[in-house]
């Protein structure tokens, strides 16, 4: 059965082929869009300032797929494309990486299986998830907050009174 997945992208250090990271996020879109895999959409890409430890901006945006992969084969299979671009998994978490894929959202809701959680842990903390999600699916719901992904940025996002 066909299911849909929302794809957050992300990259902060150069590729030898594809560039600069917003070079290497068009690629990626690309590379999302073979193999059993459909792309829906592809978001606008932003450049975001880095939450951990690394000093290197990123280039940030979404993808809308459609796959009859189960979760944690669509995992695999994203881990595949991160390695086809150079990515080593080892090491310290959070460090710089040529390319990122998350799954963020799942059409079969909730999930939580041996190290695998959908939605992301931080979807509902990251504007560089939140921003590029909406402008693709914005009446899209959390299950967990039951609130769509507009409202989720908006709140995020909101101007807040000064104390
Ligand atoms: N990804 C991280 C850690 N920090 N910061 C930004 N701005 N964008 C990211 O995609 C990002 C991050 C871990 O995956
Ligand atoms: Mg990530
Ligand atoms: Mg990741």
């Amino acid at each position: 059965m066909a299911q849909g997945y929302l794809i957050a992208l992300g990259s902060n250090q150069r590729h030898p082929v594809h560039g600069s990271p917003r070079g290497v996020l068009a690629a990626a879109f690309a590379a999302l869009d073979r193999q059993g895999v459909n792309l829906l959409g592809a978001s606008p890409v932003m450049d975001s300032a880095p939450v951990g430890p690394t000093l290197r901006r990123y280039a940030n945006a979404a993808a809308l797929i459609e796959t009859r992969l189960d979760p944690d084969d669509l995992l695999d299979h994203l881990h595949t494309i991160e390695e086809q671009f150079g990515r080593r998994r080892m090491g310290q978490a959070w460090r710089s990486r040529v390319l990122d894929l998350d799954i963020a959202l799942w059409s079969g809701g909730a999930y939580a299986v041996s190290g695998l959680t959908i939605p992301h842990i931080h979807l509902r903390h990251r504007t560089f998830v939140l921003g590029p999600g909406m402008s693709l699916a914005p009446d899209w719901r959390d299950p967990i907050t039951g609130l769509t992904l507009r409202h989720l940025h908006s709140r995020l996002t909101r101007p807040r009174p000064l104390p």
